[in-house]
């Protein structure tokens, strides 16, 4: 027989989101919904799902480009690392031409590249993540065997920088250890914090100080409203010798299910001995990854021609909007909470309590489902994410649920 990989034996028994949605369908067996009281439907702001249909020119984008495969002259096979055009218009749209297309790598998704980046490294190279953070970097590091001895987080091998209330949810860089991976993701899941451009600059320096790695992800890039903030860690002079960037048309262009993104691995990118980081990627890229799917870059390039970008923007401004009611509605009743204002997620305090608590009361007294702060890390006890992705009028049923909500107080 052959012995399990102890690594899965390491992970949490279970990942979050299908752990929410467990306790979701143990509540509605419990307490069916009556289809005659409204107020009975369970209403998700939990995971960050999109809801919204995908707009007009974007979604044209991806009936031509699957129209095209039924002919001759338009069929295409195995892509790669991705059409040559889209890597081309994401180095214009997002990057303002600084990389040649073979620096972008076009993937399935963020999420899956987040997971195959660290084959770069292997095990034994200690990952610094921000707490709370978006689990995947978690998982992926302790999939992958990140090692070193941060005693007291409760994870070997990872080094938790807390985001708190207290530092305005930017770590303190100085714990950062040398020659690790930090992963950083701004617009932050799930605070919903963006750094500024001072902060990155902080982030790139000790990066290049320290011989670290960054893998910044940008997958909410797009919700960045205000210009003064930087919207990519390429803004930052000098990151190009020290940064991986994960992008994603998921949340802006709402392709959660269709899966299209991009990683950008720039040449300047260096290991300690001098080789190549883009050679490799495009190696591991090559070698366990056939491409993503032609008619979703068809619909990539949509969304990135000029009327794709306004859709882009329509897209994200009705999340916004989302998120200003869910906010509204907590602050209403006293509930100190930030991000949804340059980001869909709303990170809400509830001091003294703890999250799963905090989550089954909602779900309990409004129906509701949230997200419980300490699955993103153990800095996230007491919060709870409120996810902006969902139909208004659920939202704004929620938001009528909270107004009422009266929490158990300790
Ligand atoms: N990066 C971040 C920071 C994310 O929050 C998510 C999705 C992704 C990447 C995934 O991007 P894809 O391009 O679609 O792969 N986070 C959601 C969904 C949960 C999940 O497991 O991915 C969330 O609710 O946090």
């Amino acid at each position: 027989m052959i012995p399990r990989n102890p690594r899965l034996a390491a992970l949490k028994a279970g990942y979050l989101f299908p752990e929410i949605a467990k306790r979701r369908r143990e509540f509605a067996a419990a307490h069916p919904e009556d289809p005659r009281r409204p107020e009975t439907r369970i209403i998700s702001l939990g995971v960050g799902n999109t809801t919204e249909p995908i707009l007009p020119c974007i979604t044209e984008g991806l009936a031509e480009g699957a129209g095209k495969l039924g002919t001759a002259e338009g069929y295409s096979g195995y892509q790669d690392e991705g059409l040559p055009e889209l890597r081309k218009r994401i180095a214009d749209v997002f990057y303002r031409g600084a990389f040649s297309i073979d620096e972008i790598f076009i993937s399935d998704g963020a999420k899956c590249d987040i997971g195959r980046l660290q084959l770069l490294f292997g095990p034994g190279t200690p990952a610094v993540i921000q707490d709370p953070s978006y689990p995947v970097y978690v998982d992926g590091s302790v999939l992958i065997g990140a090692a070193g001895a941060w005693a007291g987080t409760g994870y070997t091998g990872i080094c938790y920088l807390p985001c708190t209330a207290e530092n305005n949810y930017f770590p303190d860089l100085s714990l950062v250890p040398e020659n690790a991976l930090i992963y950083f993701c701004s617009p932050n899941n799930p605070t919903g914090a963006v750094a500024s451009r001072e902060q990155l600059g902080t982030l790139v320096n000790i990066a290049r100080q320290r011989g670290c790695i960054i893998v910044f992800d940008a997958a909410y890039s797009e919700y960045i409203r205000n210009p003064a903030l930087p919207k990519t860690i390429y803004e930052i002079p000098g990151a190009g010798e020290c940064a991986i960037e994960v992008n994603s048309f998921s949340k802006p262009a709402g392709f959660t299910g269709v899966r299209l993104g991009w990683t950008v691995v720039p040449k300047e990118l260096r290991y300690e001995g001098g080789e190549s980081i883009n050679t490799d990627w495009s190696r591991i890229a090559s070698t366990i990854f056939n491409g993503a799917s032609n008619i979703a870059q068809a619909g990539g390039l949509a969304a990135l021609s000029e009327e794709g970008l306004k859709e882009i923007r329509r897209y994200c401004d009705f999340y916004l909007r989302n998120a200003a009611l869910i906010r509204g509605a907590l602050q209403k009743r006293g509930i100190s909470c930030v991000g949804g204002d340059n980001s869909p997620y709303i990170w809400a305090h509830f001091p003294g309590r703890d999250s799963w608590d905090i989550f089954t009361e909602i779900l309990e007294k409004c129906r509701l489902v949230s997200t419980p702060g300490s699955g993103f890390g153990p800095s996230g006890q007491s919060f709870i994410r409120f996810s902006a992705f969902g139909r208004l009028s659920d939202v704004e049923e929620a938001c009528r649920r909270l107004s009422a909500f009266r929490m158990t107080t300790n």
